[in-house]
This record gives structure tokens, sequence and C-alpha cells, in this order.
């Protein structure tokens, strides 16, 4: 996780924050962002990066890692998912995003690490493969961004930034055809944390808010689809996020899906 608070002030109640979020349209972490930001009725702006831009416009703005989400608070910086979920619990600690309860908070924050360790990457690689040799799908996960260019041409040109971030998420063909097999697997724990309660329960928390997003992202994915949307982990998903935007149509060779249909 990377972070830097500086010298965070106590929060004051009612104080209004100057809150700017940097994300990336698609990101599903950066998702995650906005719906605690809307969950805990925090109001904020909104920056959105294009993927390799963001490497240096992050830095220019001296947040120490190059990934989103980061935020801006009254000129602190904050970043990683993570990190976000504890800032914004200890801005506004209501409505909630951790059980008061010591046992299910730490539940509750094995299942939020393993969204941010252990399921964010695989379907970033997975992502990243499927663009490779058509990036036309891109302009899907554009809709209600403001990137300061057409979606139509961004989408066209992006085909070598995309080259890029597959190479520095290492999303090689040997990773990819790992991550689908690991896949049903880490659909099972999702599956079974909603069964335990820790995931899913009447009022959400930073787990659910890490978990759903990167489960949406997939659900977008077509080769993918199939193998979550009937589960309860793909209900939860269309529950916290009903609305996510980006299709890719279906690209990867079947034999890679092989793992998928096998545990279906
Ligand atoms: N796991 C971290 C890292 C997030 C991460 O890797 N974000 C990606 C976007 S999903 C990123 O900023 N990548 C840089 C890029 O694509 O250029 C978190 O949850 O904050």
């Amino acid at each position: 996780m990377t972070a830097v608070k500086t010298g965070a002030p106590p929060a004051r109640a009612n104080a209004p924050m100057d809150i700017r979020l940097f994300t990336i349209p698609g990101s599903h972490p950066g998702w995650s962002a906005r719906l605690m930001l809307e969950y805990k009725g925090i109001a904020y702006k909104r920056t959105d990066l294009l993927p390799v831009v963001s490497w240096g416009v992050l830095k220019a703005l001296r947040f120490p890692g190059a990934t989103v989400p980061a935020i801006k608070l009254d000129g602190r910086r904050v970043q990683g998912s993570r990190e976000i979920a504890r800032e914004l619990e200890r801005i506004k600690p209501q409505p909630p995003l951790f059980p008061a309860d010591p046992d299910r908070r730490a539940a509750v924050e094995e299942a939020e690490r393993f969204g941010d360790m252990e399921l964010q990457q695989p379907i970033r690689q997975i992502l990243l493969r499927m663009w490779r040799k058509n990036t036309s799908p891109l302009g899907s996960y554009l809709e209600g961004a403001r990137i300061g260019l057409p979606h139509g041409l961004a989408a066209k040109t992006a085909g070598p930034f995309i080259a890029l971030d597959g190479r520095a998420n290492e999303a090689s063909d040997a990773n990819v055809r790992d991550d689908i097999s690991i896949l049903p697997g880490l659909l099972q724990r999702v599956d079974d944390w909603i069964a335990e309660g820790v995931l899913g329960g009447e009022q959400l928390n930073a787990a659910d808010f890490q978990i759903a997003p990167s489960l949406r992202l997939a659900m977008s994915l077509e080769d993918l689809r199939p193998a979550i949307e009937n589960r309860p982990a793909g209900e939860l998903a269309l529950r916290v996020v009903p609305d996510y935007p980006g299709r890719t149509p279906p690209v990867l060779p079947a034999d890679w899906l092989e793992p998928l249909h096998a545990a279906a």
C-alpha cells in the first residue's frame, strides 16, 4: 500500500473540505474510492486521467506512487484504495465503512486486503491483454469521463499507452493464463465471504466497496462474464455497482478459458 499523510489535522465536524479524487476511467479501485465517497455523502471533485499519462500527472502533483485512486484533501495527499477508506472513515465516521466489533472488523479487513492484493491485479492483467490488439472497446469505458479529448480519438490513439501499461503490469500471455486458472478460486472466496456475512450484508462495508468494482470490471469482459454473473459474487457486484461502464467482446482463445468451464 502507498500512502502519505502529512500532519493530518483532526477532522472538524461539519467543516466543508476541498476534496479532489484522481482516477482513471474504468479503474476498479478508482470506482471503489468513488463509491465510498458517495456512501459517506462526502462532496468531491474528480479528475479523470488516462493510463500512463497518469504516472506523470501524479508525480507532478507530488503523490508518492504512480497509481490511482489518489485524493487531495485540503492539500493533503492520500493514495491507495485502502488508505482512502481509512481516511474517509477518519474524516466522517458515519455511516461506517468498518464494523465496530473487533472480530468482524478483522474479517472485513482481510476480505478488503484480498480485494486489493489478490483480486485487482489478475483482472487488470486480463483486461490489458484483451485490449492489446484492439483498443476500440476502450471507448465504452470512457462513458461519463472528462479526459480533455474526444473519446473516439482517445480510443484510437490508445494502442501504445495500453502496450506500455500492459508491460508495466506484466500482462503476458503466461500470466493471463495463470490469472484465468486461479479465477474460480478467487470467486469462491468471495462467495464464501458472502455466505459468512462478511460481504453483502445489509450495511455495506469497505470490503464490499473494494471487491465489487473488480468483479464488475471482470463482468464487463465478455470472456469472463458467464463465469461470474450467476453466482453470489456476481449478484453482489451488481448490487454494489449497478452501472459500470464498458464492454469488451470475447477475444481470448477458447483453451485459455477452459479452467472457467471446468469449474462451472
Ligand atoms: N492496489 C492499489 C493500486 C491501484 C492501481 O494499480 N491502479 C491502477 C489503475 S486500476 C493504476 O493507477 N495504474 C496506472 C496506469 O494504469 O497507468 C489500490 O487499490 O489503490
